[in-house]
């Protein structure tokens, strides 16, 4: 197999090799700051504490409250002088989270995000357009870096304004993209509205990540664009894009078990769940020394895919993100992932680029509406045929979810876009 780097390529007994000697240097490295020497301590972990990996269950948990309370520098691990760049967290709510790298730690992010793209046939002479907001946010200079050291002519496209990048992607013949789920749908629909086939498209591959969406979302955006589409999984505070990467065979995202260790825990407990089952992944990186962080809750829901993948790697694999612990909602007492609704309405060929699940009260009790863009083709159908699938859309969601939303249709390009990351749900209960 063509591998980007030895590690790719290695087997289980060198991975957790690795995987020690890291953990070992990096739990010593990141006593070096008082955050993680008075939790060490408290633990019992001395600098030799590590003997096993089993040890790093031993090492308490870090949650995002710690880096928001150790903002801004906190959690530096060498002097301010060796740090070249800083990114923040995406998150809406509460204070920020910063994390600051060496150049040491962009050199090996910048690898790590090669070895994806170079997996799934990214190239030297492959022109890369990067579609993802740059600055703070990670799918910026995170990708950007890792096009160039694979050698692509990268273009930093940036979010939005499509027809800049259709204009971009055109003239510089683009063959691979890194795009949110959310913006790939409404590119195509761009194209369509332009009055060209967005199979025509000189795309031959995607790199989609940074939220969730469905596997019936992934099929929808390749054969729009006839090109395939790789999920790309990752966090700021592990680097950002490059944690974990789907390959060909796209069966699964394969964890980079040389740079990071993952584990899956129950939310509730923090105690590991049995392979296979959906837990909390909760990740520590092994590569980093600006900011080294251990056994981070990530908040992100998957599993651990059982047996070996069909490509040979060994790096273990994780299922596509069901959604976040915060995510999930309850109406009339059930509990409810935005992910489960997509699953549903993304199977439905009259379905356009977006949807909205709104949450209201009115005062009686819990009101869920889903509202779901009809492509135009469809949205001039008589009343009888719209009535018909919005009955249609809204049993198979009581199917999945247990209970009848309001599905109410409209018009392509009607519901609010965003230049990041797609917001899905507004609850305006708590407003009453
Ligand atoms: O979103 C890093 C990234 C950039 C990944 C570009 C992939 C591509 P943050 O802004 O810190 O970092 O947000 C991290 O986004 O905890 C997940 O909840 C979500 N997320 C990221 N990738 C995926 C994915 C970047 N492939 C948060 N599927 C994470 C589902 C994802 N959710």
């Amino acid at each position: 197999m063509d591998f980007f780097d030895t590690a790719e390529g290695w087997g289980r007994d060198q991975l957790e090799q690795t995987q020690l000697v890291r953990l070992k240097s990096t739990v010593a490295h990141a006593r070096k700051c008082n955050f993680y020497r008075e939790r060490l301590d408290a633990a019992g972990i001395g600098p030799e504490g590590i003997q096993s990996l089993d040890d790093l269950r031993r090492i308490p948990f870090t949650t995002k409250q710690d880096l928001r309370d150790q903002y801004p520098t906190g959690m530096l691990c060498v002097p301010t002088s060796e740090i070249v760049r800083m990114h923040c967290s995406s998150g809406t709510t509460g204070s920020p989270v910063a994390i600051c790298h060496t150049q040491n730690d962009i050199n090996a992010w910048a690898d790590l995000m090669a070895r994806c793209m170079y997996m799934v046939g990214v190239r030297r002479d492959d022109v890369f357009q990067n579609m993802s907001g740059y600055g703070l946010f990670t799918g910026g200079l995170g990708i950007h870096y890792g096009a160039e050291r694979l050698g692509c002519l990268t273009i930093p496209a940036g979010a939005g304004n499509s027809r800049r990048q259709i204009k971009l992607a055109k003239d510089f013949r683009t063959s691979v993209a890194h795009i949110l789920p959310s913006y790939a749908l409404i590119l195509g629909e761009h194209l369509r509205k332009m009055g060209e086939d967005p199979r025509d498209f000189p795309l031959r591959i995607a790199l989609v990540g940074a939220e969730p969406y469905t596997e019936e979302f992934r099929q929808r955006i390749e054969s729009l664009f006839a090109m395939k589409a790789y999920n790309s999984y990752g966090l700021s505070e592990m680097n950002g894009p490059g944690v974990a990467f789907e390959c060909l065979a796209q069966d699964g995202l394969h964890i980079w078990e040389d740079a990071y260790i993952a584990e899956i825990v129950d939310p509730e407990t923090g105690q590991p769940v049995p392979d296979g089952t959906v837990g909390e992944l909760v990740m520590t990186c092994l590569c980093r020394q600006g900011m080294p962080i251990l056994r981070y809750r990530t908040r992100d829901l998957t599993r651990f895919l059982p047996g070996q993948c069909a490509c040979g790697r060994h790096h273990r694999r994780m299922d596509r993100i069901v959604g976040r612990a915060d995510d999930m909602f309850i109406v009339k007492g059930v509990n409810i992932y935005p992910m489960q609704i997509e699953q549903v309405i993304m199977t439905f060929a009259e379905v356009g680029q977006s949807y909205l699940i709104l949450l209201e009260n009115d005062g009686i009790g819990d009101l869920m509406r889903v509202q779901v863009e009809i492509r135009d083709e469809f949205f001039v159908e008589d009343m009888r045929v719209l009535q018909g699938l919005q009955k249609a859309i809204a049993q198979r969601l009581r199917d999945e979810i247990l209970i009848t939303p309001k599905v109410e249709l409209v018009q392509s390009n009607s519901l609010e876009r965003s230049e990041g990351k797609a917001v899905r749900v507004r609850d305006l209960r708590a407003k009453k």
